[in-house]
């Protein structure tokens, strides 16, 4: 009896030996292995089991099942601590590699924006002024037509009013045709010496074509102080006109009319052999300075206003002013 149980634990030692092998080898996690672990070495493992079977053991062949079982545990916890290690292994290995880097791969196209060219040209115009000691000013463009005309020494016969060139809204208020209004509203507000320069959107009831849009963009700049004369605003206007076409450029004054200016002139610089028209300017007019309640005695000024669109498309080659404002990435692309 008792051989018949000895032989029977030592076969379940075995078997127990070589499944547990054979199930630790194909453990595919750690989970998995903690569940082989307490199955076999647990307080109701199938080790216990085995071992509460020793009762039936003669005293003598105690100690020799005893050795096979240690033997048996040993094995296997020897073979669950090398398959943990590996499990553990394999899974940092496969961490690195979901973690991997591939800085070979083509980056993600990101486009990029860049200055609209009609920008780009308002700012080279505000930096030149800013240098030469001007202040940057804005207003509305919705305008009422005491500042748009009338404090311009524009009376309301002048044809520049007529219906046929300014927008006029139903509250009687219209959409500015040049930013002087701007400097109508600055010089209200404030004591020469001035110097300001005015950017912005300006409005005309033109009939849009290569060179005539009804909404464009005009800046306007404007001096007044004790002492100045025509001779300061050539040399200013000759600075800037140098700064923006270049240093030995040819430039010509014209006589010409502006309500708002005493005496007046167009400038014509020459680019590519041609005489091109590029602004007008003047002599602020006394009526004006009036209007502000500056004394015309004791101060004068000068004041230019130009169209930024014919600057860029002159520098820029755009032959014609609707393409500013299409949109066109084809042609935006190339500034
Ligand atoms: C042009 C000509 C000009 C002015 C604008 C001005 C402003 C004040 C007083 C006097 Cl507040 N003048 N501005 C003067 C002369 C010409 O613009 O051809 N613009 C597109």
């Amino acid at each position: 009896m008792s051989t018949t149980a000895l032989s029977d634990l030592e076969a379940q030692l075995d078997t127990l030996l070589h499944e547990g092998q054979q199930a630790i080898t194909s453990a595919d996690s750690l989970e998995r292995l903690e569940e082989l672990r307490v199955g076999y070495f647990g307080k109701k493992g199938q080790l216990s089991k085995i071992l509460g079977g020793m009762g039936r053991l003669d005293a003598a062949d105690r100690p020799r099942i005893g050795a096979i079982a240690n033997q048996v545990k040993d094995a296997l916890q020897g073979d669950l601590d090398a398959k943990r290690s590996a499990l553990e292994s394999a899974a940092i290995q496969a961490q690195l590699e979901s973690e991997t880097l591939d800085v070979t791969m083509p980056a993600v196209f990101r486009p990029q924006g860049r200055i609209h060219p009609l920008n780009g040209m308002i700012d080279r115009v505000l930096d030149i002024f800013v240098g030469l000691g001007y202040t940057v000013a804005t207003g509305p463009e919705m305008e009422s037509d005491y500042y748009n005309f009338e404090a311009l020494n524009t009376p309301p016969d002048h044809p520049a009013r007529d219906m046929q060139d300014t927008f006029y809204l139903p509250d009687g208020n219209l959409l500015r045709t040049h930013t002087s209004s701007v400097q109508i509203r600055y010089m209200e507000n404030h004591k020469p010496p001035i110097r300001i320069v005015a950017p912005g959107r300006v409005y005309r009831r033109d009939t849009v074509d290569a060179t005539h849009a009804a909404v464009f963009h005009q800046v306007e700049l404007l001096a007044i102080d004790e002492g100045l004369t025509f001779n300061d605003l050539k040399g200013t206007l000759k600075e800037f006109l140098r700064q923006i076409f270049g240093e030995d450029l040819e430039i010509r004054f014209r006589a010409s009319y502006f309500p708002f200016t005493e005496p007046s002139a167009e400038v014509d610089v020459k680019w590519k052999g041609k005489w091109l028209e590029v602004l007008g300017c003047g002599m602020v007019d006394p009526n004006v300075l009036k209007q502000v309640g500056y004394d015309p005695e004791k101060y004068t000024g000068f004041a230019a206003g130009f169209g930024v669109e014919r600057f860029a498309m002159v520098l820029h080659q755009i032959d014609d002013i609707r393409r500013v404002y299409a949109s066109d990435l084809r042609f935006l692309r190339q500034f």
